[in-house]
């Protein structure tokens, strides 16, 4: 627990709103750091999610964006923990815009902490928001061999409609294992190597200046908040517009494709936890809650809730994706206490009231064809 004034970067995004939030509930002295970027947030020049806050005066807002040194000194005056949420977030996209990926991510995280490290007093904590993409492809095991490592699936393996994992030794379908913080990273998309260049960014930075820092790897965030208009991120969200729309959700592959998905509230805990714990620095941690669903499972339960039409299959394959990849969290357990609260069905009710009655843009198939057009589906 600190006192001192708490910066919280892309404070006016899904994440970082949900987290200003939390913070100014428990009485913290709260700044927000963000650029409004318009794939998120539209033609709005103010920061919808916190604004009540900000006019009460309970959060201090300040627009501008982390690659601007200028922007980022203002911004770390007389703070004392930083919150790093702000990022570029699309996969697919990453890969048809690669310099502003680097730029707004990798260049954005060394731009803050050159701002941090030439402080005359430097914040006593930093929490950078980190990722499950890290992981490229999450743990596998052969039923014959055990753990293994399977190669990347190519061309002739989607054509053949084949789209599971294989065992490099045997050619078995490999089963998915919850994937650990020790498993090596091998990155598959441009994204996800910008948020690796985070992460190992503020360690490495924190490690050598002696400033604990954390770095949490979030798994699939979904709940209130997220954007419907996005078309290139967070696939829960991406399916609730296209329902309330009346569309059907759009399902790369077979749809048997798995992730964790993970409550924003849980997010949130998992940031007040390691904020407060002692032993939590130079640390890495997965947000997760150890169960793993696929995109079927994800797009049912949606329409359970909303109805609308059937998903559409489309059997190609997303450049920059990975097959399954869900979290063993025994480590945030043991060394933070944290425990997931929200349960799959009950977060869904959550983000669908939400979502119910709210204008939802469908550009789902302007993102298809960006990426078709750049021949990024296979
Ligand atoms: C990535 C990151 C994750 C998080 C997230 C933010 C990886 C491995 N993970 O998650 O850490 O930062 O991005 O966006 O890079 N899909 C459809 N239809 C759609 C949209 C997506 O079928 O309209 C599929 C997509 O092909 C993938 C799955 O849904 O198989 C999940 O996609 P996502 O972009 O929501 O998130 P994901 O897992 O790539």
């Amino acid at each position: 627990m600190t006192d001192g004034k708490i910066l919280v970067t892309g404070g006016a995004g899904f994440i970082g709103s949900h987290l200003v939030n939390a913070l100014v509930e428990r009485g913290q002295d709260v700044r927000v750091l963000d650029n409004l970027d318009p794939q998120v947030h539209g033609d709005h020049a103010e920061p919808l999610a916190i604004i009540e806050h900000v006019r009460m005066g309970r959060v201090e807002f300040q627009f501008g964006d982390v690659r601007d040194p200028d922007a980022v000194a203002r911004a770390l005056e007389n703070v004392d923990v930083v919150f790093h949420q702000a990022a570029a977030v699309g996969v697919g996209q990453s890969m048809y815009r690669i310099a502003e990926y680097v730029s707004a991510n990798s260049l954005g995280a060394s731009v803050l902490l050159d701002g941090i490290t030439s402080l005359r007093r430097r914040p006593s904590k930093l929490l950078v928001a980190s990722s499950m993409a890290l992981y490229g492809e999450g743990k596998y095991r052969c039923p014959e061999h055990g753990e293994v490592d399977p190669p990347l699936r190519g061309v002739e393996q989607f054509q053949a409609g084949d789209w599971e994992m294989r065992c490099p030794r045997c050619g078995l379908e490999v089963i998915p294992m919850p994937t650990d913080e020790r498993k090596p990273l091998h990155p598959t998309s441009v994204y996800a190597i910008t948020k690796r260049d985070h992460e190992e960014l503020f360690l490495a930075t924190g490690r050598a200046y002696d400033i604990p820092t954390v770095a949490l790897r979030y798994f699939n965030v979904y709940g209130p908040g997220q954007s419907l208009d996005n078309p290139y991120t967070g696939v829960a969200a991406i399916f609730t517009s296209r329902l309330l729309n009346r569309r059907p959700p759009l399902v790369y592959e077979d749809g048997r494709q798995s992730r964790d998905f993970v409550h924003v509230s849980d997010i949130v805990q998992a940031n007040l936890l390691a904020l407060d714990g002692d032993e939590a620095g130079g640390q890495v941690f997965n947000v997760g809650t150890g169960r793993r669903l696929s995109l079927v499972d994800v797009v049912e339960a949606l329409r359970r809730k909303l109805g609308g039409p059937a998903p559409e299959f489309m059997g190609v394959f997303r450049q920059g994706d990975i097959r399954h990849c869900f979290a063993d969290i025994a480590q945030i357990r043991e060394s933070l206490g944290y425990q997931p609260q929200v349960c799959f069905e009950d977060g869904l009710d959550d983000l669908t009231a939400w979502a119910d009655g709210r204008e939802a843009t469908d550009r789902v198939e302007q993102a298809r064809f960006e990426l078709a057009s750049a021949r990024l589906t296979v």
